[in-house]
């Protein structure tokens, strides 16, 4: 395949929403979205060989007009599984951000010590292990240490994607790690159980017990049974952002890979904020203080309540 040949989108794959509304919630100013992600465009920046999907290509120019139309002011790219280590996606919107933009790459035991400390000049802040064998072949827990080791000497962190079931598992592994562990999407809970089955509470056992674990209060559209406007969701990532009002992030998860039963509309998602953190001290740390202590601490005023 040549690079300047598109790769057309898996057969189940969705385009993203053609026109998500204006939020009710007017997000704070400032408000960074913690979790999204940049596709493409695939006839510059080929998807992976070994990639599980193909996704439509979602580029950095519709990134910005979304963060602009929900009234957000900054964004961290997360890189995902379809671009595989090739990370030059996520950085050519790094590099068009305007600094309003940080990154978390994917990154193998191969890469140089230099190619990181190009990546840190460019903005990537840490590093993603996707545990998910719908999304990626496994790779040795000795090599994600190895890994975590290198990049904690630089300041970065691991972002890091389960779903609820292996928490028993992967728990001494994350309990290893020798810097702050970011947990995707709440650690994947069955909203069926309910925010208070003892599935949940070990999750936020885990949370309680290891301080430099943060966690992302997204995904509804994904863990959601009921769908849209995601109700049932709400009470686990309320619990997670009373309990942990300082360790809790947000984000849209758009394009929203690999969605089945329909369409997120990102408008909707912002509009469940208030739901999850009904205070506007709440809203604050979860949507400025928090991911601007941890992606750009360089221009964190320190509040002393941290
Ligand atoms: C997400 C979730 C998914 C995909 C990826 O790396 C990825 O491909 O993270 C998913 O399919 O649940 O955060 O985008």
């Amino acid at each position: 395949m040549t690079l300047s040949q598109a790769q057309p989108p898996s057969a189940n794959a969705r385009d993203v929403h053609p026109s998500p509304k204006l939020p009710d919630f007017k997000v704070p100013a400032g408000a960074v979205d913690a979790h999204c992600h940049v596709f493409g465009p695939s006839d510059k920046f080929p998807y992976s060989p070994i990639r599980k999907y193909t996704p439509f290509d979602a580029p950095a120019e519709k990134l910005f007009a979304l963060r602009d139309h929900l009234g957000f002011d900054k964004n961290v790219l997360v890189q995902a599984s379809c671009h595989g280590k090739n990370n030059e996606a996520m950085l050519d919107c790094l590099a068009r951000s305007g600094g309003q933009a940080k990154g978390v790459a994917i990154v193998g035991p191969s890469i140089s010590d230099d190619e990181l400390e190009a990546m840190d000049q460019a903005g990537v802040r840490g590093v993603r292990f996707n545990f998910l064998k719908r999304l990626v072949d496994p790779t040795p827990k000795s090599e994600y240490l190895e890994i975590a080791e290198r990049v904690a000497k630089m300041g970065w962190h691991v972002v890091v994607y389960f779903e609820a079931e292996e928490i028993d598992e992967i728990k001494p592994f994350l309990e290893s790690l020798p810097t702050t562990v970011v947990i995707d999407h709440m650690g994947r809970p069955d909203i069926g159980l309910g925010a208070d089955d003892p599935q949940f509470t070990r999750f936020v056992d885990m949370m309680a017990a290891n301080p430099n674990f943060w966690v992302k209060v997204s995904c509804p559209e994904r863990l959601s049974i009921q769908g849209p406007p995601y109700e049932d969701v709400t009470p686990f990532a309320r619990r997670l952002v009373e309990r942990f009002p300082d360790r809790v992030l947000w984000g849209t998860d758009w394009p929203h890979p690999n969605m089945k039963s329909h369409t997120p509309d990102d408008g909707v998602l912002v509009d469940r904020i208030p739901h999850i953190a009904p205070t506007k001290a709440l809203q604050n740390k979860l949507l400025i203080e928090n991911p601007m202590r941890l992606y750009w601490p360089e221009q964190t005023v320190p509040t002393g309540d941290v």
